[in-house]
C-alpha cells in the first residue's frame, strides 16, 4: 500500500472505487490534468493517494484498486466521516463492473449512516466506445439516472476519460465545495517542519 501523500493529515478525502480496469486511474489524470494513456499500467492492489489542487483548493484522492481491500481494511471505515465524496467508475462496455457498482453501494450505505453529507457520483465511463458501437452498452442512462435518484446524494454521470466527455462537469463539482482556499508552499514547509521533528525524535530514540 502506498501513503505518499500527505500536506497536513491528508485534507479532503476523495475516493475512487471500481473494478480493475475501469479507469480508474485514467479518471484520477483527468482530474490532476494528465494526458489520457491508452497504455497505462494496471495499478497493484492498494490505496493510491494523489494531490489535487483545484484553485488551491486541496484534494486528496484516493483510488482503491480492489474491492476486497475496501471490504477488508478498516481504512474506509475510519475515514468515513471526513470522506467528502465518493466516485465509483464502472465500464459502460463490462457487466461485471456494474454489478459491482451495486455491491459497493450497498457496502457504502452501510457505513455512511453518520455521514449524511458524503455525496456518491457514479461514473458509467468509456463512453466513446459506446458512440463507436452502441451494441456494446450494458445499461441504459434512464436505468442509471434512476438508480442513483433513489439514492441519497448520489448523482449519475455518463463520462469518457479518452475524449473528456462530462470531466470538467465532475471537477465542478469538485470545485463548489466550500473548503478553505491553501497556501501550498506554506502547508509544504509546516509539512517538511513535520517531517523534521519525526526524524529528529527517532534518531533520538
Ligand atoms: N476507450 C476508452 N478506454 C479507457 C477509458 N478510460 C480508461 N480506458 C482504458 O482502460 C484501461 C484501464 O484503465 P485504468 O485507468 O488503468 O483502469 P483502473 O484499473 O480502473 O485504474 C486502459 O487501457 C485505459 O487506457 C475511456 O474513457 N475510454
Ligand atoms: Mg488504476
Amino acid at each position: 500500500m502506498r501513503t505518499e501523500y500527505n500536506i497536513i493529515n491528508e485534507p479532503n478525502k476523495v475516493y475512487i472505487l471500481g473494478s480493475k480496469g475501469v479507469g480508474k486511474s485514467s479518471f484520477v489524470n483527468q482530474l490532476v490534468n494528465k494526458p489520457f494513456d491508452e497504455k497505462i499500467k494496471s495499478t497493484e492492489i492498494g490505496i493510491y493517494n494523489q494531490k489535487l489542487n483545484l484553485e488551491n483548493k486541496f484534494f486528496t484522492l484516493k483510488e482503491v484498486t480492489d474491492d476486497d481491500e475496501f471490504k477488508n481494511t478498516s481504512i474506509f471505515k475510519n475515514d468515513i466521516e471526513d470522506i467528502l465524496i465518493i466516485f465509483i467508475i464502472f465500464s459502460l462496455t463490462n457487466k461485471d463492473s456494474y454489478e459491482h457498482t451495486k455491491r459497493l453501494i450497498e457496502i457504502i450505505a452501510q457505513s455512511v449512516i453518520d455521514n449524511t453529507n458524503l455525496e456518491i457520483v457514479i461514473c458509467g465511463n468509456k463512453k466513446d466506445l459506446i458512440d463507436k458501437n452502441p451494441s456494446n452498452r450494458i445499461v441504459e442512462k434512464n436505468e442509471m439516472d434512476n438508480y442513483a435518484s433513489n439514492i441519497r446524494n448520489c448523482k449519475y454521470f455518463e463520462i469518457s476519460c479518452k475524449t473528456r466527455e462530462n470531466i470538467d462537469e465532475i471537477i465542478n463539482i469538485l470545485k463548489e465545495y466550500e473548503i478553505p482556499q491553501l497556501d501550498e508552499d506554506k502547508l509544504e514547509e509546516e509539512e517538511n517542519k513535520e517531517k523534521e521533528k519525526k526524524d529528529g525524535s527517532c534518531s533520538l530514540i
